[in-house]
């Protein structure tokens, strides 16, 4: 009875791929069979290939179009099959799993997510990790990736960069926590990775720099690398690069910008090293980082290998056009495509214009928080996209602004984002930096957000928070 049941749903769905056979053995075969006939390139690959695909887009297209929806983590684990099969399951399963993994998931090209740097969800650059994901190459030599490799060629020609995966960018004074753990892993020693203070603002106190390396040169250290940041984390603060530069150059130290966050907004010259992620500000596909150096060679000095499996210098075409050797890993995430097709449909001036926007909207929200200086306070002027603010539920309404309300707020926050979490309907995230307690940090970095959006979001903390009460 059981098989046969399965039989009727099968042949109900046109999609149906185990085909009219009554034991379970046999559907087990069929089972297997079809999975392999949905291989491309071979004689017996059969249009369920195409159609399991276009399903698989359709997936793909109704997760966009949707909201934010939330369960914690043990009505998920209940409420989901995650368990690996022993025999296979039929392609009608996988497309059931494809669609449940996506309406439980985070919605991040929703535009009332203000929840991280990345926020979007570009249209082109998804077209391109598609079709990434389709070429399935490595990036390691021109072989096996020709357009690829030439393509980052042509994006990078002036600055020599290579994607490099993951990428920095809430500090310790002055910098993102990576360089510390660069520290780490360089066998270097967190200790001698030191923090300078930043000012109010959270940009680096270059007397502190000063102050500092001398300190430690007196003591027989040699301080070697200053890492400047473009766009801190949490406040989107700037450092002052040429001052910085300066003090780099007069105690001969290497410069490196994380302009991970900024980097969209510049480029600075002065820096021996540049590190830029167009998957925060650009809106490029999750991830793409680069790495940008004054100095030819300088990778392929450091870190060749020079693989004689990988890297045979007696091939057909110039062996330059083999990146792979750059980088310290083996194999390399093709992580440009979809940031040149992104580029191709933008234009140097469409990311121009996207920036400004992104800049108009953080404006337009500042505006409207001040407008609402009952129910919000402004922790500063942003530079940046990033504004970080506090929500005064009617608790804390009308009272002096001191340490004590700060602290109050700071609760505040935990306890509002729950509340979102819960509804659905925001995302905005909160921390406290080394001068404050908790506070919003709201992000505008999605090509979908509008003025309506940003009102939308405000109302919706007062209508989720206003009964909130602390201690
Ligand atoms: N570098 C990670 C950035 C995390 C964030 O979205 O705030």
């Amino acid at each position: 009875m059981k098989n046969i049941i399965l039989l009727y749903n099968f042949i109900n769905d046109p999609f149906c791929h185990i085909v009219i056979r009554f034991s379970t053995k046999n559907i087990s075969y069929k089972a297997r069979g079809c999975l392999l006939s949905i291989l491309p390139y071979r004689e017996d690959s059969n249009p369920q290939t195409r159609e399991f695909l276009a399903r698989v887009v359709d997936v793909l297209l109704d997760f966009i179009q949707q909201i934010l929806e939330f369960k914690m983590p043990e009505e998920m684990q209940k409420m989901l099959d995650l368990n690996l099969p022993e025999d296979p399951l039929p392609l009608k399963q996988l497309l059931e799993d494809c669609k449940t993994t996506l309406k439980h998931q985070v919605k991040t090209g929703h535009p009332h997510f203000f929840n991280q740097l990345s926020c979007g969800l570009d249209i082109i650059s998804l077209a391109g990790e598609w079709l990434t994901a389709a070429a399935n190459t490595n990036m390691f030599t021109y072989e096996i990736a020709p357009v690829f490799i030439l393509m980052e060629n042509v994006v990078w020609i002036c600055l020599q960069p290579v994607c490099v995966p993951g990428g920095p960018s809430p500090q310790v004074p002055a910098c993102h926590y990576s360089v510390k753990s660069c520290a780490s892993v360089g066998g270097l020693g967190t200790d001698y990775c030191i923090a300078v203070p930043s000012d109010e603002r959270g940009r680096m106190i270059t007397s502190e720099l000063e102050r500092l390396v001398r300190y430690h040169r007196d003591r027989g250290n040699v301080p070697f690398f200053v890492n400047a940041t473009s766009g801190t984390t949490v406040l989107g603060a700037f450092d002052p690069l040429m001052e910085i530069a300066d003090i780099c150059q007069k105690y001969d130290m290497w410069m490196h910008v994380d302009a991970a966050w900024g980097g969209g907004l510049l480029f600075s010259k002065k820096a021996d090293s540049v590190t830029w992620n167009p998957h925060k500000l650009m809106g490029t596909l999750l991830q793409c980082s680069t790495v940008h150096f004054k100095y030819e060679g300088i990778l392929l000095s450091c870190n060749a290998m020079s693989a004689e499996y990988l890297f045979m210098t007696d091939k057909i075409y110039d062996p330059r056009f083999d990146t792979g050797d750059k980088v310290i890993q083996c194999g390399r995430h093709n992580d440009i495509f979809k940031l040149w097709l992104q580029w191709r449909g933008k234009g140097t001036s469409g990311f121009e214009r996207l920036m400004d926007r992104l800049m108009e909207l953080s404006e337009y929200m500042v505006r409207r928080i001040k407008e609402q200086s009952d129910k919000f306070h402004l922790i500063l002027e942003p530079e940046m996209v990033n504004v970080s603010f506090w929500y005064l539920p009617k608790q804390l309404r009308g009272l002096p602004h001191d340490s004590n309300k700060e602290i109050k707020l700071g609760k505040v926050c935990a306890k509002l984002k729950g509340r979102m979490m819960q509804a659905g309907t925001i995302m905005v995230g909160y921390q406290p930096d080394d001068r404050r307690p908790n506070f919003f940090r709201n992000i505008i970095s999605s090509a979908a957000v509008t003025e309506k959006d940003v009102d939308f979001l405000l109302s919706e903390m007062d209508r989720l928070g206003h009964d909130i009460v602390v201690d």
